[in-house]
C-alpha cells in the first residue's frame, strides 16, 4: 500500500469559530490518520513561503493578512491518496458554492470580505505536500 501525507490547515476562521474539533472528526471519520497536530501563529515570512504561488494576485495581500489574524491548526494527515481525498472532503475554494457535505460547503459562506474565508487548506500535489509540511512542521 502506498501511504502519502498531506498538510491540512484549519485556518484562523475555523479556529475562531470553534470548528477545529468538527474538522478533525471528519478527517478521522474518513479513516485518515492524524500524525501530528499543532497550533501555529505564523509570521509573514512563513506565509509568504506557503502562498508563494499566489504572489501578485489581487487576493494575495488580504490572504496573508487574514492568515496572520489568529492561530491556525496545522495537521499532518496520512493515508492512501489522502492528498486528493482531503481536497474532496474540503470542497471547492468558494464556500458559497462548495457542495453540501464538504467542510467548506457545510460550514462556510461568503462574508463579503476581500478574501475567501474557507476554513481549511489542503495541499494540492505530492510536491506541494512535501514543501508545505516542511514549512509548518
Ligand atoms: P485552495 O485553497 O482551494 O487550494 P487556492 O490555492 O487557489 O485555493 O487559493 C488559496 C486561497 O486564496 C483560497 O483558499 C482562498 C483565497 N482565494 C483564492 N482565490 C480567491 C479569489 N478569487 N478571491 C478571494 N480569495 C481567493
Ligand atoms: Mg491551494
Amino acid at each position: 500500500m502506498t501511504t502519502e501525507e498531506t498538510l491540512v490547515l484549519v485556518k484562523p476562521d475555523g479556529v475562531a469559530r470553534g470548528l477545529t474539533g468538527a474538522i478533525l472528526a471528519r478527517i478521522e471519520a474518513k479513516g485518515y490518520a492524524l500524525v501530528d497536530v499543532r497550533l501555529v501563529e505564523p509570521d509573514r515570512a512563513r506565509l509568504e513561503r506557503h502562498y508563494a504561488e499566489h504572489e501578485g494576485k489581487p487576493f494575495y495581500e488580504p490572504l496573508v493578512e487574514f492568515m496572520m489574524s489568529g492561530p491556525s491548526v496545522a495537521i499532518r494527515v496520512a493515508g492512501n491518496r489522502v492528498i486528493e481525498g482531503f481536497r474532496s472532503l474540503a470542497g471547492t475554494t468558494d464556500p458559497t458554492t462548495a457542495a453540501p457535505g464538504t467542510i467548506r460547503g457545510d460550514f462556510g459562506r461568503d462574508w463579503g470580505l476581500k478574501v475567501q474565508q474557507n476554513l481549511v487548506h489542503g495541499s494540492d500535489s505530492t510536491e506541494s505536500a512535501a514543501r508545505e509540511l516542511d514549512i509548518w512542521f
